[in-house]
């Protein structure tokens, strides 16, 4: 994309989301968006949680992805506090496999929404699509990069055999 200044924010709830939020990352480089990736954690920084949400827009973010695992509060508080749409990331926990995770994130009450993905490397990777297919409302050059995607997905589908 033209400049280097971030319109997407990565931020996750602990350096152990790490694994999980490197899949968002990844998408987002391989199509050029300009992004940040930051732990900011509902619990342990409550107050650089705030600042976070609050200095969002101003700074330029046109999209947050949000990733946390076990008491998700993460996205929800965000999005409490921003206008910056905030695309949610269950992070599959130790003790509950990411059902804890889900439901924290997916059971917003109406009036705050959060877009909620898949648990884990799934989630997060579409929540980086999401985000690419928002901006490429907008920017053509991104629009056909992700049509191109889409099209080389579908013809590996095609030519994919089964080890029979
Ligand atoms: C959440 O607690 C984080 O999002 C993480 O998924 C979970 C566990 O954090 P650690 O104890 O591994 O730092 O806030």
């Amino acid at each position: 994309m033209d400049n280097d200044k971030p319109c997407v924010g990565v931020i996750m709830g602990s350096t152990s989301d790490w694994d999980t939020m490197k899949a968002a990352h990844e998408v987002l480089d391989e199509f050029g968006v300009a992004h940040e990736c930051k732990v900011v954690s509902a619990h342990r920084t409550p107050d650089v949680m705030r600042d976070y949400a609050h200095t969002a827009d101003q700074r330029g973010l046109e999209i947050i992805i949000a990733g946390a695992g076990g008491a998700a509060h993460l996205p929800g508080m965000v999005a409490a506090q921003t206008l910056v749409p905030v695309l949610g990331v269950p992070v599959k926990s130790r003790a509950l496999n990411g059902l804890d995770s889900l439901l924290s994130i997916v059971q917003m009450p109406g009036g705050v929404p959060t877009a909620t993905f898949a648990i884990g490397n799934a989630g997060a990777r579409n929540a980086a699509l999401f985000a690419v297919a928002m901006l490429a409302n907008t920017r053509p050059e991104l629009r056909n990069a992700l049509a191109e995607f889409r099209q080389k997905q579908a013809e590996k589908v095609e030519n994919d055999e089964l080890p029979l």
